[in-house]
């Protein structure tokens, strides 16, 4: 044991260099590490790559990650921010799901947020299925200002504006129930896709599924984002109708690929299940075909069909019928091998790598290729007239990697991260074309698998799916845990697991597992923490995060606190800081209309104060110069006492008042 000492020595310090100036401990006597570290080691069985691993991702007090990990919840509805390298998780954004903490779906501004995500009858959403964070980029990379993500089981997609790190906006997609190629943007986030999963009939139409090859279709939504605005502007988005092949990822173009979107497809059978009749259930029957297809969607074109009228408007969205997109040469198709996941664009924009599940290769499609077959156009066509591009007219090269490759991240050193879901296993290969020059090995070359624990389903590195990719780590999002965590009964986290990247000739190490404690996060981005500017504290009391502007009705001057009583209806202005509310009495009579405005004065970083009022169902999250109002009927009699959640001072206990409902002699009979 003794003997790994040296060794352990000079990894440690070759490790304390790396993490930059001032961070590298301070060596004991002759130049070894200080004799505890050796201790600690020989103790807990550390091995030197654990000390490694441990010394890359430590993050001391006070230090800041250089990276932010934008993570899907998964079916919890919501968003979770994590630093990268420590795995710490800093936040989790509400998004589809009421939380508590940040007041999310409790009576104020963001409960409204939530409610414009409803269904077209007024059924409330309570959840949502997250699947892909998108993140806004110009030029086509991140540049820090929002984040979108979609909604697959209600076909929803959400804005969240980073300076605040709230959801501004939940649109409803008006003619589908099921979402999933989303959300990802066009260069400019010109647009914000989410493309289909399940087909269905447009609209809410009835139909038998008998009719499946005549009225189900996917819709391909293009959602107008104004940035400026900070809002997705559904008058002017459209839609597109594609066959009912059961599209699942897809990818903007950009560089030579730019006005194009790549989307797989894995029910090009056309499959319609049914296996209590005897049909072949749907895992058979979609997976029939040797080839699925792969969509190509000029999406330029298509905005200007758009715009040009040939559309047909449903729900108040406009549609581009199937036909139109065929005869307006926005649609082809190219095989690409069975039941394929994942299809990723290179940084350049040259090539899109498609992965499929049931296939040990990578296939990767040039845009020169496709581009040429677009414009000289096939005699090969689909049942529904769509033009199909021969695969050998259209591949560039197949890398064969293994068993279930899914989804595929690229670095700056031409390498590409493929996860690979039977294996359970990265597997790091070299790309071909321009980028043969940048590593040593020849392009198209399964150079490593590393294994990970267990069924990797996404797979990010840093920047990875832009035009700018960084490097040094990638992470694995792993399905299964399995033994890795200390038993939590049957119901087991997930494991993200950072690797180490940074060093090509030396093959990627596994630095760190971090459980997820909850639902499934499909895919993440990692973007750098230095592209973001958030707001410390609201630039104005007063504002309104919901409108970003100071609220008319916000009480910046507390003389102006008090209650007005209007016939039935009763508003109160009440300003917070530490630590009361003013005022500490609200005296109404049951019936009343309630409406309350609560503004905070606080100018201090971190002096958040809470109002919760219970037994009604309220409580919202006040952040220094937030201001918030609520509305609702006081339908109970009683006193209820409101109070601040957040230990805001030594007198936060004192930060309360009483909300007094005089019964109604009548309505009590
Ligand atoms: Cu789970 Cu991208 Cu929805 Cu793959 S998706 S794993
Ligand atoms: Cu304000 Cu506690």
């Amino acid at each position: 044991m003794n003997r790994i000492v040296p060794t352990l020595a000079v990894l440690l310090l070759a490790a304390g260099c790396s993490q930059g100036p001032g961070a590298t401990p301070s060596p004991g006597a002759g130049g070894g590490l200080p004799a505890e570290v050796m201790q600690v080691a020989q103790e807990r069985g550390l091995t030197p790559d654990d000390l490694v691993a441990a010394a890359k991702t430590f993050m001391p007090t006070g230090k800041l990650d250089p990276y932010f990990i934008f993570s899907s919840g998964g079916h919890s509805g919501q968003v979770h921010v994590i630093g990268v390298p420590s795995m710490r998780l800093l936040k989790t954004i509400a998004v589809f799901a009421p939380e508590p903490w940040q007041g999310y779906g409790y009576g104020g501004g963001p409960s409204r947020v939530l409610k414009e995500g409803n269904m077209p009858s007024g059924k409330e959403l309570t959840w949502g299925d997250t699947h892909h964070p998108g993140l806004s980029e110009t030029k086509g990379s991140y540049d820090g200002k929002f984040l979108f993500i979609n909604d697959k089981a209600n076909a929803r997609l959400a804005v969240i504006d980073l300076r605040d790190f709230e959801t501004k906006q939940i649109v409803k997609n008006p003619n589908a129930i099921s979402d999933h190629g989303g959300s990802f943007v066009t260069p400019n986030t010109e647009y914000v896709i989410e493309g289909p999963q399940y087909a269905t009939p447009v609209g809410w139409e009835y139909a038998d599924i008998k009719d499946y090859k005549d009225k189900y279709r996917g819709l391909m939504t293009f959602w107008k984002f104004d940035p400026m605005k900070g809002r997705v502007i559904p008058e002017e988005s459209f839609q597109m109708e594609l066959p009912p092949y059961w599209q699942d990822l897809a990818d903007a173009g950009k560089g030579p690929s730019d006005g194009l979107i790549f989307c797989n497809s894995f029910n090009s059978e056309m499959a319609t299940g049914g296996i209590e009749s005897g049909n072949p259930p749907f895992e058979a029957g979609a997976s029939k075909n040797d080839t699925d297809f792969l969509h190509i969607i000029d999406w330029k074109k298509a905005a200007q069909v758009a715009n040009s009228g040939k559309t047909e408007t449903v729900n108040g969205m406009r549609i581009i019928k199937l036909p139109t997109a065929v005869a307006e040469s926005l649609l082809f198709l190219t095989p690409e091998p069975k039941s394929p996941h994942g299809v990723d664009v290179t940084p350049n924009g040259e090539f899109a790598v498609v992965a499929g599940k049931l296939d040990p290769h990578v296939t990767i499609f040039s845009v020169d290729k496709i581009r040429k077959g677009m414009a000289a156009g096939s005699q090969q066509k689909d049942p529904f007239g769509i033009p199909i591009l021969p695969l050998d007219s259209t591949m560039e090269a197949q890398v064969e990697l293994g068993l279930g490759p899914l989804h595929t991240v690229f670095d700056d050193k031409g390498y590409a991260y493929t996860s690979m879901f039977l294996d359970s296993a990265v597997a790091r290969w070299t790309l071909g074309g321009d980028y043969d020059k940048l590593n040593p090995e020849p392009g198209w070359t399964l150079v490593q698998k590393l294994p990970v624990h267990y069924n990797i389903g996404h797979i990010a590195s840093i920047e990875g799916d832009t035009a700018t990719p960084g490097n040094g780590f990638v992470v694995a999002l792993n399905k299964w845990s399995t033994d890795r965590f200390a038993n939590v009964g049957p119901l087991l986290p997930q494991n993200f697991q950072l690797l180490d990247s940074s060093k090509p000739g030396e093959g990627m190490k596994l630095l760190f597992d971090m459980p997820i404690g909850f639902a499934e996060p499909h895919y993440v981005q990692v973007m750098r923490a230095d592209r973001l500017k958030p707001f410390e504290v609201y630039p104005q009391v007063g504002y309104n995060p919901e409108t970003n502007q100071v609220d008319p009705k916000a009480v910046t001057d507390p003389k102006k606190a008090g209650i007005k009583r209007n016939g039935k209806t009763v508003e109160i202005s009440m300003p917070l800081i530490r630590s009361h509310f003013t005022p500490e009495h609200v005296r109404v009579k049951q019936g009343d209309k309630i409406i309350w405005h609560l503004t905070s004065l606080e100018r201090t970083r971190d002096a958040t104060h809470g109002f919760a009022l219970g037994g009604y169902n309220i409580n919202l999250s006040l952040e220094p110069g937030e201001h918030q109002t609520v509305e609702f009927v006081a339908d109970q009699p009683g006193i209820f006492p409101f109070y601040c959640t957040e230990f805001c001072s030594a007198l936060h206990l004192e930060m309360v008042g009483y909300f007094f409902v005089e019964p109604d002699p009548v309505a009590n009979k």
